[in-house]
C-alpha cells in the first residue's frame, strides 16, 4: 500500500481587498458609466397644398431638393394636392432648415405662393 505524499498547507488566500484600496487615502475612483449618446432629433419636411402653385412646379422642386425620381416626386405632390400636406423628406435640423429656405427662395423667385415647413418627428 504506497503511502499518501505529506498534505501540504493551502496558500493563505489574498484579503477581500487590500487595505490601500479602502480609498481612505489619496487614491482616486474612476466609475465607469456606459456611454449613452442619445440619436439627433430628426426632422421632417414638409409641403403643404395652396390653389396657386403649379403642379409641375412642386413635382420639379420635389425631384430637385428633395432627390426623388419624377414618378416618387408625382405621387408626393399628389398626396399633398390631395391631403392638404406631405413629406418630402426627414434630415437632421440644420439640413432641414437649408431645405426650407432653398425651397421657399426657389418658390417665391418663380412667383408662387408654395409653403414649406419642417416639423420634429417623433
Ligand atoms: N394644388 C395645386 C394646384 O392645383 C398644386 C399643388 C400641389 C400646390 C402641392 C402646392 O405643395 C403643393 N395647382
Amino acid at each position: 500500500m504506497a503511502s499518501k505524499p505529506p498534505k501540504t498547507p493551502a496558500p493563505p488566500k489574498a484579503p477581500a481587498f487590500k487595505p490601500e484600496e479602502a480609498n481612505g487615502g489619496d487614491s482616486v475612483v474612476l466609475e465607469r458609466r456606459p456611454l449613452k449618446t442619445e440619436p439627433p432629433q430628426m426632422y421632417q419636411v414638409v409641403l403643404l397644398n395652396d390653389d396657386y402653385t403649379p403642379m409641375e412646379f412642386v413635382v420639379v422642386v420635389i425631384q430637385e431638393f428633395f432627390n426623388k425620381d419624377r414618378e416618387t416626386a408625382t405621387q408626393i405632390m399628389l398626396k399633398i394636392h390631395l391631403d392638404g400636406k406631405g413629406v418630402c423628406g426627414v434630415f437632421s435640423k440644420d439640413v432641414a432648415s437649408t431645405k426650407v429656405d432653398q425651397v421657399t427662395e426657389a418658390a417665391r423667385k418663380n412667383g408662387h405662393p408654395l409653403q414649406c415647413v419642417c416639423e420634429p418627428i417623433e
